[in-house]
């Protein structure tokens, strides 16, 4: 469908466009149209705009990617389908590695995901600049994680340090760090058991969370290791999601009281 720029409400249906032409071509699961509006409500409650508190989550995140030695990006449906080019941009930035681990897992989903990589960014796959894992090689077992999320690939989450998880479902961010690995989240739903479980998550929709942690990792390959880790120190999930809910509850009472 032809949507006109100038709708008030543009940058929000062109992501439907998006995923409902995931949804056909067989990437995203039925699903993910539930979970993408529930992102949308969210948004709307915390105004559609990446607030200051998450961008301290964002700038925490990237000097925690800059300082693993083995980062993976995982995606599933609704990220491919909203951002596969900030994916690879960013797992360029980093050792290239991204995994395909999805929740609705079915051959048919997998072949279609890995093909849209190998469309998009034969180049890259080609020239060892990114890694797509997880299909072929998903061989391990996240221990505790009786979903079909718990195969992963060795050379991948399994040996992972970091791992950015965007759009999780849930029990497999806890399972994660129960083995030692940290775990950045971006989830718009401060409230989540993702939210909560993991290292640090992003209060965040995906499309605007993406551009700004890259920018921030680019930036920050060119600070030291000290400095970084003092970003890191200085993060603390609980209290950034705590500001995200008192963010939220304010704006609602602004606006109840027509101050927005
Ligand atoms: O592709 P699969 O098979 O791995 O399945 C993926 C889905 C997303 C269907 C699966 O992981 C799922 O059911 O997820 P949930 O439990 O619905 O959680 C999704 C979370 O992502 C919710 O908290 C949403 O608020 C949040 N979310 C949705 N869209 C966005 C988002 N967060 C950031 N940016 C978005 N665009």
């Amino acid at each position: 469908m032809q949507i006109p720029k100038t709708h008030p409400r543009y940058e929000s249906l062109m992501k439907r466009e998006k995923i409902v032409e995931a949804l056909d071509k067989g990437i995203l699961a039925k699903a993910g149209l539930i979970a993408h509006g529930r992102g949308e409500t969210f948004d709307y409650l915390i105004g559609e705009e990446t607030t200051p508190i998450a961008l301290e989550a964002i700038k925490a995140a990237a000097a925690l990617l800059v300082l693993a030695e083995n980062p993976v990006i995982s995606v599933n449906g609704n990220t491919v389908a909203l951002a596969i080019d900030e994916v690879v941009e960013l797992a360029k930035e980093l050792n290239g590695k991204i995994e395909v681990n999805l929740f609705y897992r079915t051959k048919e989903r997998e072949l279609a995901i890995k093909n849209v990589f190998k469309e998009k960014f034969k180049d890259d796959i080609e020239k060892g600049k990114i890694k797509i894992l997880g299909i072929d090689d998903a061989n391990k077992q996240i221990p505790n994680l009786d979903s079909l999320r718990g195969k992963v690939s060795e050379e991948g989450i399994y040996t992972a340090d970091v791992v950015l998880v965007p759009l999780e479902d849930g029990d497999r961010a806890e399972a994660l760090v129960n083995m030692g690995k940290k775990v950045i989240a971006i989830d718009l739903n401060p409230l989540s058991r993702t939210a909560r479980k993991s290292t640090i998550t992003i209060v965040d929709e995906l499309t605007r969370a993406l551009p700004l942690l890259i920018k921030y990792v680019r930036d920050f390959k060119n600070k030291d290791r000290e400095e970084l880790l003092k970003i890191v120190e200085n993060f603390d999930n609980k209290k950034n999601l705590k500001k995200m809910i008192d963010y939220i509850a304010d704006r609602l009472k602004k606006l109840e009281l027509n101050e927005l």
